[in-house]
């Protein structure tokens, strides 16, 4: 098919040089053929926005998983360089918040929060999900579904990926054994494992996507409340 359009592309050329010698004619049917090769390559590798891809973003978020994990494992996997800012709790049993609430209020986000991405001097996101989207987005457009059936089905794994986080991790911090937790997440897990098992590779279908980077975070989680049973 492309070796036909080529055929064609170099018919039409020839059609228009005709009356020049031929020398100039394989010159000049190379030179455009180079150039339209270089034009594709730039239209194919350009993003479809004007983003600075120069920027090294800054991700801030506690000294530990939790919420940052997932998003640290998409910007290792999308290639891309960036600052993690970790806050330290004091010691206990206080676990002074203040490394982090010193600041919370000076780093001009709209809905301080942690995480937090500063890309640059002026785009300035809280909410992991909104982060995660943002760098796919940016970086990775491939790994977001665009078509409206395959990007409402995303959202909607999102909420019930969500729910089950706030089921196993909330708990915790509430003094509920893991034996309680685990039995309130199991049914909740069963559904994404039913999902899976329709065959698909990843959470959303065949494309790989920024979610199944915060569910491995949350089955690993998982795992380790469910002593290994999870995984
Ligand atoms: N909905 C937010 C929840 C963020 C959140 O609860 N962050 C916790 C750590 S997991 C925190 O300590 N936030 C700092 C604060 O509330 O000032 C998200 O998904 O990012």
């Amino acid at each position: 098919m492309q070796a036909q359009a080529q055929t064609v592309e170099v018919e039409r050329i020839v059609e228009r040089i005709v009356e020049v010698p031929v020398e100039k004619i394989v010159e000049k049917i190379v030179t455009e053929i180079v150039e339209k090769e270089v034009i594709r390559e730039v239209s194919v590798n350009k993003p479809g926005h004007n983003l600075n891809m120069q920027t090294k973003p800054i991700i801030g978020y506690w000294n530990i998983r939790g919420l940052g994990a997932p998003v640290r494992y998409l910007l290792h996997y999308c290639g891309v360089e960036f600052e993690d800012k970790m806050y330290a709790y004091g010691p206990g049993p206080d676990y002074d918040r203040g490394s982090w609430l010193n600041e919370k209020f000076t780093l001009g986000l709209e809905l301080p929060n942690l995480p937090y991405m500063i890309d640059g001097d002026d785009i300035k996101l809280t909410e992991t999900a909104a982060i995660m989207k943002y760098i796919c987005a940016k970086w990775n457009p491939d790994m977001l579904h665009t078509d409206p059936v395959s990007y409402a089905k995303a959202e909607m794994l999102q909420d019930k990926v969500f729910n089950l986080k706030m089921k196993a991790t909330v708990p915790c911090y509430q003094g509920a054994n893991n034996q309680e937790i685990m039995d309130v997440c199991w049914p909740l897990i069963q559904e994404i494992v039913d999902l899976l098992e329709t065959g698909r590779t990843w959470l959303t279908g065949e494309k790989l996507t920024w979610i199944d980077f915060y569910f491995y975070e949350l089955a690993l989680f998982l795992d380790m409340l469910s002593g290994d049973v999870v995984c």
